[in-house]
């Protein structure tokens, strides 16, 4: 089987910046390379910067990425999406519309022999409390109503000061760290308990593949520094980097 893994896309409504468009226009160039090569193409969280939908609307901006995805599902690629940290108040458009199985926190397989786990990872770093409080907060049933009522160019605007401020958050290397040993451990702890082969995540932005006792670490990393996407053909991790930004 012929399986492609990214995360973190952090596609931007408001492409504020060049940088932006770049990295918009990076993913997007990709997965128009990835048409007819894979048999499944696993969103493993973080792919929009902020998802939400109304009952009669969408967000324009998403349009490319969601047209991409729409061709790659019609040319025959399964489509799996796993929810992360900044998309996860999903409603049934990428299903109805676009034929993404959804998924709200992992999903699993076994592929050529091997037992594979996605999850996007943002629930297993350590030392995290702040984020993870602020994660029950939004996620509860009021917040998600009030997002609802407001009118979507407001409810978009306040998003992108949440975001903004995650995102900044995001830069100190500690933290990054902090994210990749919990991660690393959670794998571990997965592939001892679970007997899974490869434990695949994304939220560090740290790309890599680690041997671990028993199975594999990867990390799919970003598409805001780094551009990688991981391979799993016939059984075979390969992570790679897509075209180096000029
Ligand atoms: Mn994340």
């Amino acid at each position: 089987m012929r399986i492609c893994v990214i995360s973190d896309l952090h596609f931007k409504y408001a492409q504020d910046t060049a940088e932006d468009r770049q990295n918009a226009e990076l993913a997007l160039d990709f997965l128009r390379s990835a048409a007819g090569k894979y048999d499944l193409l696993v969103l493993n969280g973080d792919i929009f910067d902020l998802w939400f939908e109304w009952k009669y609307t969408i967000v324009k901006q998403y349009f490319p990425l969601l047209h991409r995805l729409a061709v790659l599902g019609e040319q025959g690629c399964r489509l799996v999406l796993i929810g992360g940290n900044h998309d996860f108040w999903f409603k049934g458009f990428l299903t109805q519309y676009l034929g993404i199985e959804v998924q709200p926190d992992q999903f699993a397989l076994e592929a050529d022999g091997h037992r594979i786990l996605f999850t996007h990872g943002d629930l297993h770093t350590v030392n995290d409390l702040r984020y993870k409080l602020f994660r029950s907060f939004i996620r509860l049933t009021g917040i998600r109503w009030l997002f609802n009522l407001l009118h979507p160019d407001l409810a978009l605007s306040l998003g992108r000061k949440m975001s903004r401020s995650s995102r900044l958050r995001k830069i100190s290397s500690q933290l990054q760290t902090k994210k990749s040993t919990g991660l690393i451990q959670y794998a571990q702890t997965r592939i001892r308990q679970n007997k899974y082969d490869v434990v695949c995540m994304g939220h560090s932005h740290k790309p890599q593949v680690n041997q671990l006792e028993g199975g594999y670490y990867v990390n799919s990393g970003d598409w805001l520094q780094n551009h990688t996407y991981v391979e799993i053909i016939d059984g075979a991790i390969a992570l790679h980097y897509y075209k180096n930004k000029e």
